[in-house]
């Protein structure tokens, strides 16, 4: 019976030097946090992502941008990390325990992979739990209730933002210059939970593939990659992942 994960890509995971995982929206999914693509839903299903992740739109309207992301965050502390950000965690201890590398680049700003354990990760677009002043640039992680009010202020009088990356913003160059030396040495790149359209992250499929590592993407739906990767496993990454890890590892 055709298996759902290839024994070639168990093969190639037990024998791998240098592995980069490549995560979005969708490896969050089962851990009850909408993607980004239905974020929208209830209140703010008028609007689109792309429209209000913007530094235009928190010019235009803090009140409302602000709002959108404590909700966002305040949902994100109500869930945890699922099988999938587990199985992840246990690949890269059995990597780094037999000499190899792991690197970690989520789109993701929930910090989910961390709080499952997760120990080398490039938060690529920054996180929700961050907010800085638009002025005086402090920085603080806020972890509690509801922000109270909207936008937060700083104490130097400046209004707080989100510390995620928007449309239009640069990724930050260390975390990009990391990126780019794990794909230097990577043999085995795995893109999972993510549509793969997003821009500049979405090329490291591309650059890996390009300096000879094997591609394998886990998604729910076909992306824009699908064709492109060595092995596609379609289905939810809480499922595979683990399948994945034990049969790699003999757990
Ligand atoms: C920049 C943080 C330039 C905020 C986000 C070419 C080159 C460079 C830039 C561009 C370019 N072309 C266009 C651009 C501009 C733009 C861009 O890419 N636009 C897109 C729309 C085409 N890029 C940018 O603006 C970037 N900055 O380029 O700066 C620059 C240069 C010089 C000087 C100044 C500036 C910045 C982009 C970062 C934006 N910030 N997030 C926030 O969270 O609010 S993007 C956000 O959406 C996510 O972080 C993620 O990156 C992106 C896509 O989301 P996904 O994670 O993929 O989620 P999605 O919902 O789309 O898909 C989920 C997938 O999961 C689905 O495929 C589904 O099938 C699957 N799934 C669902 N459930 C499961 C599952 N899979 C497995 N298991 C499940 N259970
Ligand atoms: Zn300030």
């Amino acid at each position: 019976m055709e298996r759902r994960i290839p024994d070639g890509l168990v093969a190639a995971l037990a024998r791998a030097k240098c592995v980069v995982v490549f995560t979005g929206a969708g490896v969050s999914a089962e851990s009850g946090i909408p993607t980004f693509r239905d974020a929208m839903s209830g209140l703010w299903a008028r609007f689109d992502p792309m429209q209000l992740a913007t530094p235009e739109a928190f010019m235009r309207d803090p009140v409302m941008v602000s709002r959108w992301y404590d909700e966002r965050r305040l949902n994100c502390a109500a869930c945890t990390p699922n099988p999938g950000h587990r199985a992840l965690v246990l690949m890269e201890e059995r990597l780094v325990a037999a000499g190899s590398e792991f690197t970690l680049l989520t789109q993701n700003v929930d910090r989910l992979h961390q709080a499952a354990g997760s120990r080398n990760v490039l938060e690529l677009h920054g996180s929700i739990w961050e907010w800085r002043c638009c002025a005086c640039g402090a920085r603080r992680e806020e972890r509690g209730g509801p922000l109270g009010e909207y936008p937060p202020r700083c104490a130097c009088g400046g209004i707080r933002r989100p510390g995620v990356v928007w449309f239009g913003e640069q990724l930050p160059g260390a975390v990009c210059a990391a990126a780019d030396r794990a794909l230097g040495e990577c043999d085995l790149f795995f893109s999972i939970g993510t549509s793969a359209v997003v821009q500049p992250a979405a090329g490291f499929i591309h650059t890996a593939k390009k300096r000879g590592a094997r591609t394998v993407e886990i998604n729910r739906d076909p992306t824009p990659v699908s064709d492109l990767v060595d092995w596609s496993v379609m289905g939810k990454s809480g499922e595979i992942l683990p399948e994945l890890v034990d049969r790699a590892f003999k757990n």
